[in-house]
């Protein structure tokens, strides 16, 4: 059962938010005591920390689905919904998050080093906080914006100064055991370290820690062995320290082909980023002198290490022999390495890149099978879409007014749509779908009076007299005619409340079945039809009268 896991794909989702509330204040002696709908809380976001405590991936490993609290809707009486509770998830120090494709989104170094994976929606305003000057008394409130959701691929790459690196059964884990508190398990058989050690050595003032990988063997770099998948720990590593065995028992095997073996192996490996494993500061230890053949074996090829340019250093793991010079010898190549490049201030808050111009968006003109589609992109306007209620027409106007004070109905006549055209908010072909029904084709400017106003309809010339009298005459006029009518009906006898039984044709003359029921004295009730149209045309401005298709 293995313990240490050092790559995952975790799924995170922010919570949603919650939805605004429409709600009229009610009170004894106040009909309509205005809007009082609270708002939606914000969903919770999740986010990454990293926990110095936390060694190792495997919590997420095993539950990879992970999802933060939604917000709460807002309620009447303007109260505010609660806010979703954020989700921090511990990660170890070194953990890279990269998307599924490989594009590296974070690297988290650092206690207390933060990035949030998945932000969560916004919450919805509710009717009291939409309500203006000009709108007194909206009868609708915002949904809640759904939270993010990411797939995120965790990598940990251990934070270390020093990498052991060699063949199996060289003696890494005993020279890490030996030269710190590190207690690796150390055995006869090769692969006995499955998984990275981390241990501290102080060596003068200098202070590192020193990383023991799996062994590599030739082909590691085509999967053989463990192959390669440890040597992400590697790098980060300023300097890497070859442990060569001078006493193995394998005839084909000697200290300086095993070196060059790991060599062109580590040359074979990727680094994400800093230089190449092969071109770091490297030392070369021959171990195991304790043994007299492998004293007698080190001591005559040390002079041909040196040859290629490497430190040599004759130690043994068991005897703690010229491990005190080999300590002082990686503190030198470690000061170095942190003089050259002093090691950044651990960020605290990770900053997730910053969104694409808010305030903009882009219009393109797209070629469908059934003519023409307009796709509009922009993070305003999408967000709007989602926070629109469709069923609510008072909703829909107030997109189609936002969507209008933004400039999409000049973008979409430049663009070329005409009424009728398809237009599509958001990036995929789910997006929410208008039928655009522009007043105005051909650009002839914007309509920016009221809602259900029309300024160029307006007749601003003042009536003169004259004009006031006949049209004052016509009314009066009018208006006789009508009463006149209304006592003829009366006296017909057509003037009474129908009974549901007599509402059938027996009453209705030749001359009231075209007649509306309001003129045959029956309230008659309203036409949702009718009404929800007027309501949809006062709401919606002339030109910008959005149908969800
Ligand atoms: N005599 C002697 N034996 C040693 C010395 N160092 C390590 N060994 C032995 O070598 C064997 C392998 O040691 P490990 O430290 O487990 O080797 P490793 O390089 O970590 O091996 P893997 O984890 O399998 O890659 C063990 O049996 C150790 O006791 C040494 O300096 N002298
Ligand atoms: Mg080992």
């Amino acid at each position: 059962m293995t313990s240490f896991v050092d790559r995952v794909v975790l799924h995170v989702a922010g919570g949603d938010g919650g939805a605004g509330c429409a709600s009229v204040h009610r009170e004894k002696f106040k009909p309509l005591g205005g809007p009082d709908g609270g708002n939606g809380g914000a969903g919770g976001s999740v986010v990454l920390v990293v926990d110095p405590q936390t060694t190792t991936l495997l919590d997420y490993h095993h539950s990879p689905h992970r999802s933060a609290t939604s917000g709460r809707s807002g309620q009447g009486g303007l109260r505010n919904g609660a806010t979703g509770a954020e989700l921090v998830l511990p990660v170890p120090d070194g953990t890279v998050v990269k998307t599924p494709d490989g594009e590296v989104l974070a690297d988290l170094v650092g206690a207390g080093a933060r990035w949030v994976a998945a932000a969560g929606g916004r919450g919805g305003l509710g009717n009291a906080a939409l309500a203006s000057p000009r709108r007194k008394a909206p009868g609708f409130a915002l949904l809640g914006e759904p939270g993010e959701r990411a797939d995120v691929v965790l990598e940990l790459k251990t934070v270390a100064d020093v990498a052991l690196v060699g063949y199996p059964s060289a003696g890494k884990s005993s020279l890490v055991a030996a030269m710190s508190a590190a207690r690796p398990k150390i055995a006869d058989y090769p692969f006995t370290t499955l998984v990275p050690n981390l241990g501290v050595v102080q060596a003068g003032d200098v202070r590192f820690t020193v990383a023991d990988v799996p062994g590599l063997i030739p082909g590691a770099s085509r999967g053989k062995g463990l192959g390669l998948e440890f040597l992400r720990h590697v790098e980060r590593c300023t300097a890497l320290v070859h442990v060569l065995d001078g006493a193995t028992l394998e005839l084909d095997r000697d200290p300086v082909s095993d070196l060059r073996v790991i060599q062109d192996e580590l040359a074979a490996y990727q680094v994400d980023g800093g230089p190449p494993l092969n071109e770091r500061p490297q030392l070369a230890v021959l171990n195991k002198i304790d043994v007299p053949e492998a004293r007698e074996l080190a001591e005559l090829v040390a002079p041909e290490l040196e040859a290629l340019g490497l430190e040599v250093h004759l130690v043994s793991a068991a005897s703690h022999e010229g491990l005190r010079e080999l300590a002082f010898a990686m503190a030198r190549l470690v000061a170095e390495g942190r003089a050259a490049s002093p090691p950044a201030e651990p960020q605290r808050i990770v900053l997730r890149p910053p969104a694409v111009d808010e305030a903009g968006f882009t219009v393109t003109r797209e070629v469908v099978p059934d003519g023409d589609r307009f796709r509009v992109r922009g993070v305003k306007p999408e967000r709007w879409v989602r926070q629109t209620d469709f069923s609510n027409d008072e909703a829909v106007g107030y997109l189609a007014d936002r969507l209008a004070r933004l400039g999409v109905e000049d973008a979409l006549v430049s663009a070329g749509a005409v009424a009728g055209a398809e237009v599509v908010i958001g990036p995929s072909d789910d997006a929410v779908v208008f039928d655009w029904e522009p007043a105005l084709v051909g650009g002839a400017g914007v309509n920016v009076g009221p809602r259900g106003s029309d300024s160029r309809l307006d007749d601003t010339r003042r009536a003169s007299r004259r004009e006031r009298r006949e049209r004052y005459e016509e009314r009066r006029v009018a208006r006789r005619e009508a009463r006149a009518e209304l006592e003829a009906e009366r006296r017909a006898g057509h003037w009474v409340d129908p009974e549901p039984a007599d509402a059938g044709p027996v009453d209705a003359g030749p001359v009231d079945a075209h007649r509306p029921r309001l003129l045959r004295g029956c309230p008659a009730a309203p036409n949702p039809a009718v009404q929800g149209r007027r309501h949809l045309l006062r709401q919606g401005r002339k030109s910008s009268r959005l149908r969800r298709a």
